[in-house]
């Protein structure tokens, strides 16, 4: 079974970033993972979203976060339901958490993603550095699960 990854990102927050987003999402996809990400890499869909239903929005993501092994965030660009999305992976779903932050883009990453010891914050400057950086934890996270035992149903 592949690892199943969340990807969340920025859309009313601003979308600077879709490029960026569209080329993680590209790499995890091209390197086995099976990647949910909704419209956050969709380069048509500006920072009005979706043109649909804010509660299908709300529930069709969080039954995505759900259904997750992992969720990965580009945190460079604030967003609240990024935040909203990486509070509920780790307090309800509890599954790790992976941040990527560039420290030039804004004053500080957030002390709730910086300050909690349970999410792997990775800061970058070039995406051609970080992204094995991000492949290699993800492979690690998929080692760690794999010497779980499985809970039963
Ligand atoms: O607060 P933000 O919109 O920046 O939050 C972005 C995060 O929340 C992404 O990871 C998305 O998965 C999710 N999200 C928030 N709003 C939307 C949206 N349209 N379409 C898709 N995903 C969303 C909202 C606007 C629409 C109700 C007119």
């Amino acid at each position: 079974m592949p690892t199943t990854i969340y990807f969340s990102g920025s859309i009313s927050g601003g979308r600077a970033d879709v490029a960026l987003y569209r080329r993680i999402v590209d790499v995890l996809e091209a390197d086995g993972f099976h990647v949910l990400a909704g419209s956050v890499a969709a380069e048509h869909v500006s920072d009005g979203g979706e043109a649909l239903d804010p509660c299908f929005i709300f529930d069709r993501d969080i039954g995505w976060i759900e259904e997750a092994d992992v969720l990965v965030a580009e945190v460079s660009t604030p967003s609240l339901g990024v935040g909203y999305e990486i509070a509920a992976a780790r307090y309800r779903y509890d599954i790790p958490v992976i941040c990527l932050y560039r420290p030039a883009y804004t004053k500080r990453c957030s002390a709730m993603i910086s300050g909690d010891r349970k999410i792997e914050l990775i800061e970058y400057d070039e995406v051609d550095t970080m992204l094995p950086r991000l492949r290699e934890s993800l492979h690690r996270e998929r080692r760690s699960r794999a010497r779980l035992p499985s809970t039963p149903a």
